[in-house]
């Protein structure tokens, strides 16, 4: 037990701990009838489904360490407060992304939510070679509602700037992001592990000064743009999904950042998705147009939230950014217009340079992704890891020459053909 009294729950003890709260009782139906499984895959928290004969619901905690490495490296227990916090704001923001939030229990650590059923995690959905439908169309929205709706285009600043303080406390959280995206893949740092046979690979992105420069110009980015409320950690293990719908997890990493931060690391994990395809054909058959599939997600993710960052600019553009009283009021549409072009073009080249590092430090960092773990034959997985760690780097260095989304994902086709080890 902690000095506030924390004490991390068990399937045993949370029937008697939390058979009291009336949500639970409502929603689940009396404790007797409670089962408990813990069913945690993440890197950090317990997961618990509870199950009784009125319903299910979803028990998260933050345990007082990263799970995925053990008591050896303590975590603070408030970030589940900027979990809930960022929960609620995005359920605000874009109403139906998330799950339901039913209680919240700061000094134990503990959100309870909607148990989101038949879903299922869309990273394993996507290995299995499952497609979704409308899901590059609704990330999308997500990603142009949250972004857009949590920043100074669209808060007032006392909002903003109250909000900006809250998020601001997530500092260990954000110390992980800014080590193991940012500064580890690009140096031999003590936790990093990678597939035998990409050594050589590795030895050239580690060699290579400019690469290192962009990775620190975009460590800049996100340590010091604060432009709105990130999700902190939008990868397709923070998204659970049924044949055609999709529901955003987990943002206990949110934190003020820059816009195109969470649609980098969305894409990213959608083009490692790609590359790992041909690591899992040999036990599961052609995956050619599941690779399609995946990019035509790419695109779709890309243009669905310009079309409705600039739908939200042209509609709801009531901050302290931009203001219309300084263009559409004095007859001046057209530089709104100008502004929207300038700034979307900024967002994109952020976008790109998020989407590198993200792609580089699944492979070369702590935290892996299990598109490219779940590919059993290392000769072959490192193959795939290869094509992923050069794509990352041309979008790291190359970002201000992409003309478009269609030459992302052209580049992707072409670098799957491409032997890079
Ligand atoms: C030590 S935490 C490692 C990673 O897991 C989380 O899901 C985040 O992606 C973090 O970077
Ligand atoms: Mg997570």
């Amino acid at each position: 037990m902690t000095a506030q009294g924390y004490v991390a729950l068990t399937p045993d003890t949370l029937p008697g701990r939390l058979g009291a709260l009336s949500i639970l009782r409502d929603r689940v139906g009396a404790p007797e009838t409670w089962q408990v499984r813990e069913v945690g895959d993440g890197n950090l928290n317990l997961v618990f489904i509870v199950s009784g004969d009125a319903g299910q619901a979803v028990v998260k905690q933050a345990l007082p360490y990263v799970r995925l490495v053990g008591e050896s490296w303590p975590l603070p227990l408030k970030r589940s407060f900027f979990e809930y916090n960022a929960l609620i704001r995005q359920e605000a923001r874009d109403p139906g992304s998330v799950p339901a939030v039913w209680h919240f229990d700061e000094a134990q650590a503990i959100v309870v939510m909607e148990f989101l059923t038949p879903h299922v995690i869309l990273r394993q959905a996507l290995i299995a070679g499952r497609q979704v439908v409308g899901l590059g169309q609704r990330l999308g929205q997500f990603c142009a509602r949250t972004l857009f709706r949590g920043s100074d285009l669209s808060m007032t600043a006392a909002a903003r700037k109250a909000d900006l303080a809250l998020f601001a406390g997530n500092v260990e959280l954000c110390d992980i992001t800014e080590n193991l995206v940012f500064s580890d893949p690009y140096f031999d740092a003590p936790m990093n592990r990678h597939t035998p046979g990409l050594e050589g690979i590795v030895a050239r992105l580690r060699a290579d000064l400019s690469l290192k420069v962009a990775a620190q110009h975009l460590k800049l980015a996100f340590t010091s743009r604060a432009e709105t409320m990130l999700h902190g950690d939008l990868h397709t293990g923070s998204i659970m999904v049924t044949d055609t719908e999709a529901k955003v997890i987990d943002p206990e990493f949110a934190t003020y950042g820059p816009i195109g931060f969470d649609v980098g690391m969305l894409i990213a994990n959608f083009l490692m998705a790609h590359f790992s395809q041909p690591g899992h054909e040999a036990a599961k058959g052609d995956r050619a147009a599941h690779q399609d599939w995946l990019l035509s997600v790419v695109e779709t993710i890309w243009q669905v939230f310009v079309a409705e960052f600039s739908h939200l600019w042209r509609t709801e553009r009531r901050g302290i950014l931009y203001q219309a009283s300084l263009y559409e009021d004095q007859g001046h549409a057209l530089a709104a217009e100008q502004a929207l072009a300038d700034l979307l073009g900024r967002i994109w080249v952020d976008m790109l340079g998020f989407c590198g590092v993200e792609m580089h430090r699944r492979i070369l960092g702590l935290a892996h992704n299990a598109d490219f773990e779940r590919i059993e034959d290392e000769g072959r997985r490192a193959a795939c890891e290869a094509r992923a760690l050069a794509m990352g780097r041309q979008l790291m260095l190359g970002a201000g020459a992409m003309p478009g989304i269609g030459m992302v994902t052209a580049m992707a086709r072409r670098m799957d053909k491409e032997d890079h080890l």
